[in-house]
């Protein structure tokens, strides 16, 4: 390496490199600050109340603790999202890159700074046998497509692709083939062989089996694969997701990705930096277009391949920019330009990797950027620098502060604040009671009947409440739908009429779409509205039953209500449809037809078939889904909220003098006082 500006020589030793993984994650500090006191406020509530109280402030610690943001890595076939990924582990070797295309596995990381190397472990969980026959029967979702389109040959193509994959995966398992299927495999290390076993397909290994017979033996039916790694360099725990590239001839892979997306709250798109300019992806797109901005990154990698980063990087940038913007993909979304190959090197400590040409070339650029602001760097630290990898962190750590993070510590110190509550309620009842001994005995014969009732009137609020949201959505898709299915049979009669059969027509379902996502983000509004209505709504309800049962003064006492669910990304709209194959499929399919009224009818015919399961799907599953997790949320709180009364309840009953141990009577004023403090701090929690 011969660059004269601001290196420091000495090459740092293998156990000092993965510590360049450390950097980046200045914008989590504020959240990992916040998410310490909270625990802080967990462990003293935790002491203050009794044994289950103090179980209950455990399990919320645990949670926030162990709490996981999720990345999914998604772009096309050989962008680098292994190579990236690999660096973004501290690990150069760990994940075969060059993964055979035929691959479906995405292999989720596990990253923990809580837990020791001895610690690490994999499972590998295989396809069922209904999943493999679909994958297979029908060769997937392309299969479907072709045969919709009537492109008989390439269904043909498919079919052989497949049978050959079928014949291969059995040849290689042999007897044991049907049996693994559905099954899960788990080790207690991690290593790259093993994942070569499971992740890494054998077509190169194939006649290659004296040297290694195991290799890629289960990789054509493992769907996942996760491994656990110990990180004690990353601030938190993190899982990074990586998966197949998108664009293979087949698209047996879109359901896969699409899956994998919904998996996680933030999305890092990958692009190869020579292929950006000429061509984004538009299946990457549509893909990524129902997800919002701020939880897309998009990451151009191998900028070591530029000729001229310093003006090419711009000109890259405009282009990414303009083809989001036409192709209604996501606004503002940032991003980032990286080297996987530079990140690679400098954690393998392969400094002269750059030809001192291309050093200088993206010193230059990265010193324009603003980039490279210290004084000095050891040549591992320029790599790594150069490389983007710390500001793709900088990017995830931002958005994972102001997400997730920020979400997180809403809903723990919500569920802390009504432990409080509840410990709070059990004083004032202690205090009365102390003060004036004469008091009637608690009326808690009807508390379970009074809490049953309070339980099935709120469940039945949260149904109705999505009862009709969702009878409102069914609404709105089923106009949308049929208003293009109207607009597009119109312009294909136009056409016809001015062009003749003889020219194809082409006809953009970017509109299907948009209609569809507005239906789903009005949808989603009611939805969440509606949530946070009921939940305030039985918050109060329950806030009356204490006052009612214990005669704790309103004044001073309320219960929180929890956060309503997030609404997911409706990553569905974006699987490929036949209107979107343009090209050769589209053009046979078309020349196919004859007589004008043919056209118009088995039009649409075709794009109500293609377009009938996505509606399906968000009328059904998807809306449902929304539902689950709101009624989830109103249980978890539901059953929160029992303990605690019943536990003031038994307390007060078995001892006619109030409920002592509740507050561990011997130290009461004490805790009294910290109780109130505790209850403060908690209070500053809340978004
Ligand atoms: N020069 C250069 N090559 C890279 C970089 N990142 C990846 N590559 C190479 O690009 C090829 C593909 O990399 P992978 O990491 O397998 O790409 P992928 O996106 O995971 O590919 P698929 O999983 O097949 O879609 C490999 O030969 C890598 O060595 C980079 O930043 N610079
Ligand atoms: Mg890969």
């Amino acid at each position: 390496m011969n660059v004269d500006a601001n290196i420091v020589t000495g090459a740092a030793a293998t156990s000092d490199r993965i510590n360049l993984l450390s950097q980046g994650f200045e914008g989590l500090g504020p959240y990992l600050k916040r998410s310490r006191e909270l625990r802080q406020a967990l462990v003293r509530l935790g002491k203050i109340g009794d044994k289950a109280t103090n179980r209950a402030a455990r399990k919320l610690h645990h949670q926030l603790k162990h709490a996981e943001p999720s990345i999914t890595m998604i772009g096309q076939v050989k962008a680098g999202k292994t190579s990236l990924v690999n660096s973004m582990v501290g690990a150069p070797d760990l994940l075969p890159a060059d993964v055979n295309p035929w691959t479906s596995v995405v292999t989720a990381l596990h990253l923990n700074p809580n837990v020791a190397p001895e610690d690490n472990r994999a499972s590998f969980r295989f396809f069922d046998m209904e999943e493999w026959s679909r994958l297979l029967d029908r060769g997937g979702r392309i299969g479907e497509l072709a045969s919709r389109a009537g492109a008989e040959d390439e269904l043909e193509k498919v079919r052989e692709q497949v049978a050959y994959m079928r014949e291969k995966s059995r040849k290689r398992l042999g007897d044991k083939f049907e049996m693994l299927l559905g099954q899960q495999h788990e080790f207690s290390h991690v290593d790259s062989e093993l994942i070569e076993r499971y992740v890494c397909l054998g077509d190169d290994f194939e006649d290659d089996t004296e040297t290694s017979p195991e290799m890629g033996r289960f990789a054509d039916i493992t769907k996942t694969a996760e491994l656990y790694i110990s990180r004690p360099q990353l601030p938190m725990p993190l899982c990074i997701r990586d998966t197949p590239g998108v664009n293979d001839t087949f698209m047996i892979r879109e359901q896969i990705t699409i899956r994998a997306i919904r998996e996680s709250r933030l999305c890092v798109v990958v692009l190869a930096a020579h292929q950006a300019l000429s061509s984004v992806d538009l299946a990457l797109i549509r893909m990524i277009a129902n997800v919002k901005s701020r939880e897309v990154v998009i990451v151009v990698n191998r900028i070591d391949e530029l000729n001229d980063p310093v003006s090419q990087i711009p000109e890259i940038r405009d282009s990414i920019v303009r083809t989001l913007t036409e192709f209604d993909g996501p606004k503002d979304a940032q991003i980032i330009f990286t080297s996987a190959y530079c990140a690679n090197s400098a954690l393998l400590g392969d400094t002269d990797a750059l030809d001192d040409a291309t050093l200088r070339k993206m010193v230059d650029w990265s010193q324009g950027e603003g980039h490279l602001s210290r004084e000095s760097y050891t040549e591992e630290e320029l790599l790594w620098h150069l490389s983007g990898v710390p500001q793709v962190y900088a990017a995830l750590s931002a958005r994972i502060s102001e997400g997730m993070g920020q979400e997180l510590l809403d809903k723990i110190a919500k569920s802390a604040m009504n432990l409080a509550n509840g410990l709070n309620a059990a004083q004032q009842v202690i205090s009365r009671r102390e003060n004036d001994r004469d008091l009637p005995p608690l009326a808690l014969e009807d508390m379970e009947a009074a809490l049953r009732r309070l339980e099935s009137k709120s469940v039945k609020m949260m149904n109705d409440t999505f009862d009709e949201a969702i009878a409102d959505f069914h609404k709105r898709l089923e106009r949308s739908h049929r208003s293009f299915l109207e607009r597009a049979t119109g312009s294909l009669l136009q056409h016809l009429d001015k062009n003749g059969e003889g020219e194809v027509w082409e006809y953009d379902p970017t509109g299907l779409r948009i209609l569809m996502r507005t239906a789903y983000q009005v949808f989603g509004r009611n939805a969440q509205g509606g949530t946070k209505k009921v939940l305030t709504r039985v918050a109060e309800d329950y806030a009356a039953l204490y006052h009612r049962l214990f005669e704790v003064s309103d004044h001073d006492f309320g219960i929180e209500a929890p956060t309503a669910p997030r609404i997911p990304s409706p990553v569905l709209l974006g699987q490929t449809i036949a209107l979107d194959l343009k090209g050769t499929w589209w053009s046979k399919w078309w020349h196919k037809r004859r007589g004008y009224r043919n056209f118009a009818t088995e039009f649409a015919d075709m794009i109500q078939a293609e377009t009938d399961p996505i509606v399906e799907a968000l009328r059904g599953a998807h809306s449902e889904a929304v539902r689950d997790s709101a009624l989830n949320v109103l249980d978890d709180f539901m059953a929160e909220q029992r303990s605690i009364l019943q536990r003031i309840a038994a307390e007060a009953q078995r001892q006619p003098d109030g409920v002592g141990t509740l507050l561990d009577a011997s130290s009461a004023a004490t805790k009294r006082a910290e109780l109130q403090e505790t209850m403060q701090t908690l209070t500053g929690f809340a978004a």
